[in-house]
């Protein structure tokens, strides 16, 4: 996969402005240092990145958690770490400032309960949707502030991985209500969670089955083809959704294998490399996440996700223009969050399912 995208983002914060045909320009002015001030300005302010991690109970959530922060990119510690990982009961946030090159980033990763244990799981996407829109809700309540701050602390998911249990057959009823929902809030990026137990071919099989699962259920998820914006968004975003779900594995132990340390899961015959491409694809999902698609992630979250949800609440608040630029939000309702307006995003699924709005 190429990791660094070359064209600007399809959602990026651009001013979309008519097409005016280029000035002649004369002598050098420096219109290329611009690109050094955004620069310079981006790394003091560094970057907010928020994951989401969703899935059923088992599959190795928590420890994918554990793996993105101790792959060799990062080696951060985490407290507790090589003690087994309990079971998640409740939602918790992981975040680390990440620094590479005096570039930093603070990465923060949500790890959710595992859902679908019960034998009715009517509404078990509740807690996970409820917390998504809660951050969207966070955000809007400041950024409508008379005296706001100038950065806005910013908690919103912008990419929820949705980790598919490796069955081998095709996606359940419960993934696909779940994803059906997801996909109208936030970017979701599936992977077949421990594709340790799967062979090569059945991970192909499988891979390929879900992404008809997807196609026939109208789910679009993360890089959606309709933000593509140019060719080279195309040709790049085409290779990474031809590969998507990443077939994962996950672990915070580390092995030596030929005079490296490597994360790894030991078995009888030998040692799985989380890190290594022959292995399985956690590289692929890494890379996606940080190295080539981060700004885009952030860019669709705020632009498409948010903007559905704040045109919603702004909708429903009812008292809109009362002088210039005057809105007051009635109180978040308590429970079930706030259904987010129709999105470019999966509009097609959500007129397919219109009689599913109550359950937001
Ligand atoms: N074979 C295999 N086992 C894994 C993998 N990832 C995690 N496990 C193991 O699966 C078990 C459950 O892992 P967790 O990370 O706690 O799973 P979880 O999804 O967080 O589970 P809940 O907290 O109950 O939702 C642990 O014993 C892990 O060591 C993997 O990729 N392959
Ligand atoms: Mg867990």
């Amino acid at each position: 996969m190429d990791p660094l995208r070359q064209s600007p983002s399809p959602c990026s914060s651009r001013p979309s402005s008519p097409k005016t045909p280029p000035c002649e320009i004369h002598g050098y002015v420096g219109i290329e240092d611009v690109l050094d001030q955004v620069k310079i300005k981006a790394m003091k302010m560094g970057f907010e990145f928020n994951i989401m991690v969703v899935g059923q109970s088992g599959l190795g959530k928590s420890t994918m958690v554990s793996t993105l922060f101790k792959s060799k990119v990062w080696k951060c510690t985490l407290p507790g770490l090589g003690m087994p990982i309990p079971q998640t009961l409740q939602l918790k946030s992981v975040t680390h400032v990440i620094e590479e090159k005096g570039v930093k980033l603070k990465l923060t990763v949500t790890d959710t309960p595992g859902f679908g244990d019960q034998i009715n799981n009517d509404k078990c996407w509740d807690p996970i949707l409820g917390y998504i829109n809660e951050q969207y809700e966070r955000y809007l309540q400041e950024e409508i502030l008379i005296t706001r701050q100038r950065h806005i602390p910013d908690t919103r998911v912008h990419c929820c991985v949705y980790f598919v249990p490796p069955t081998g057959h095709c996606l359940r009823p419960l993934d696909i209500e779940l994803l059906q929902r997801l996909c109208r809030t936030v970017n979701v990026v599936p992977v077949i969670a421990r594709a340790d137990s799967l062979t090569l071919e059945e991970r192909e099989a499988f891979r390929r089955r879900i992404q008809h699962n997807l196609r026939t259920h109208c789910i679009e998820v993360y890089p959606q083809k309709c933000f593509d914006e140019d060719i080279n968004d195309r040709i790049l975003n085409s290779k990474i959704r031809d590969r998507i779900p990443f077939a994962v594995v996950g672990s915070d132990q580390e092995y030596l294998v030929n005079g490296r340390c490597v994360l790894g899961r030991k078995t009888k015959w030998g040692i799985i490399e989380v890190e290594n491409m022959a292995h399985c694809e956690f590289l692929l999902l890494r890379d996606l996440l940080i190295r080539s698609h981060l700004q885009d992630l952030k860019d669709i979250t705020h632009n498409v996700h948010y903007e559905n949800y704040r045109v919603c609440r702004l909708n429903e608040s009812h008292v809109l223009p009362r002088g210039p630029c005057w809105v007051n939000l009635a109180p978040t309702p308590p429970g079930p969050p706030v259904a987010p307006g129709p999105s470019k995003v999966c509009r097609q699924a959500r007129e397919d399912s219109d009689d599913d709005e109550d359950d937001y």
